[in-house]
């Protein structure tokens, strides 16, 4: 169990680095001391298992190996975990999650079990299926795993209409978002938030950190070519018959679909595993109606705004038939409060 937990932080260090690929850990265990770990670093470099075992050497004969992810049995940009496991001399191999995968699907760990391995599934399974939603998502689904993130009054309100920006929540729920912006792949705004707020959605303050590429949906293509997003790598996604010539010439990437699932499946063709809504509330409206909503993160800040926007202008649904939410956690942070929760079950084998 602990040793799942180093593994589980080992693999956290690939999070937002990892697409296609899912973050793994692996940590390598003999005589209840560590002697190898490693995590996947980023698509097209070895996988968390040769890691562990090149600082484990020797070591490694006899040990149990704790992985955050079926250990995959097939060639592809680099050769099959499982066989490396065995050469080692690994005895026992705990796994955390099967991996969704087709090539990989339980073969990984019948090989382990077929060469005379023990081998265990299941071991803090919940935490690895969080850690790989965005993997799970885009190799099953073929879209991003989509989190929708918004801040909100105790009275429920994002801002007073027609205003900008006016931080809602406090310094440490800022600071939060900017771990979240670190971890997920790409970063989801609306026309209107670059109209009005001309963002810049990087990520500050931490450590080693790295920006999500940002994503701009713009039914008309209508985005201002000078905004700061653009100069960030920022994908623009419009309609079949939306005039973008201006954002094709700046060089721009351009997607077009004239749905929004045909929009994720669009960027899950991009390799974007995991996109974190920032939007307003017509983007998140949006969304939700079209079920795409996989897991929201929303701070509650105790102040009172008065009539404003909701968060959500989708239309009412009566009480009964309100969506809930699984798998919820409630923080407090600093003044606000954290809630978070599943609209998606995380795809699983
Ligand atoms: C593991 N350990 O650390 C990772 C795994 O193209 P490749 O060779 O990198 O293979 C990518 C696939 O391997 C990926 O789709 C997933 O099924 C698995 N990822 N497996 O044993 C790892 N990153
Ligand atoms: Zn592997």
């Amino acid at each position: 169990m602990r040793f799942m937990a180093l593994a589980l932080a080992q693999a956290a260090r690939g999070l937002g680095r990892t697409a296609p690929n899912p973050p793994v850990g692996c940590v390598l265990v003999r005589e209840g001391e560590v002697v190898g770990s490693g995590f996947h670093p980023a698509a097209g470099e070895p996988h968390a298992e040769v890691f562990a075992l090149r600082e484990a050497g020797e070591a490694a004969r006899g040990a149990t190996a704790y992985v955050t992810l079926e250990p995959c049995r097939h060639h592809g940009r680099t050769p099959p975990c499982m066989d490396a496991l065995i050469a080692a001399g690994v005895r026992r191999v705990v796994v955390a999650a099967l991996d969704p995968n087709p090539q990989v699907a339980g073969q990984g760990v019948a090989g382990l079990r077929a060469a005379g391995l023990e081998v265990v599934v299941g071991v803090r399974e919940t935490g690895a299926l969080r850690q790989q939603a965005g993997f799970r998502s885009l190799i099953t689904r073929g879209r991003p795993w989509v989190v929708a993130k918004y801040a909100m009054t105790l009275d429920g309100k994002v801002a007073a209409p027609g205003e900008g920006g006016g931080a809602v929540s406090s310094g440490a729920a800022r600071e939060r978002v900017m771990a979240w912006r670190n971890e997920l792949d790409a970063i989801a705004v609306g026309s209107g938030t670059v109209a009005l707020d001309n963002p810049a959605m990087t990520t500050r303050g931490v450590p080693g950190g790295r920006d999500p590429r940002p994503v701009v949906f713009d039914r008309q293509a209508r985005s201002d070519v000078q905004a700061r997003l653009w100069r960030q790598g920022a994908v623009l996604v419009t309609t079949p018959d939306a005039n973008a010539s201006a954002h094709e010439a700046a060089g721009v990437t351009v997607l077009r679909a004239e749905t929004l699932p045909d929009a994720l499946t669009a960027l899950g063709s991009l390799g974007v595993s995991s996109l974190l809504l920032e939007g307003g509330p017509t983007l998140l409206s949006a969304f939700l109606e079209d079920g795409l909503v996989d897991e929201v993160r929303a701070f509650i800040a105790p102040k009172l705004l008065g009539a404003g926007l909701s968060p959500l202008m989708a239309p009412a649904r009566p009480m009964p038939a309100a969506q809930p939410l699984r798998d919820v956690t409630v923080e407090a942070l600093g003044p606000d409060v954290l809630v978070t929760g599943l609209l998606s079950e995380i795809p699983r084998l």
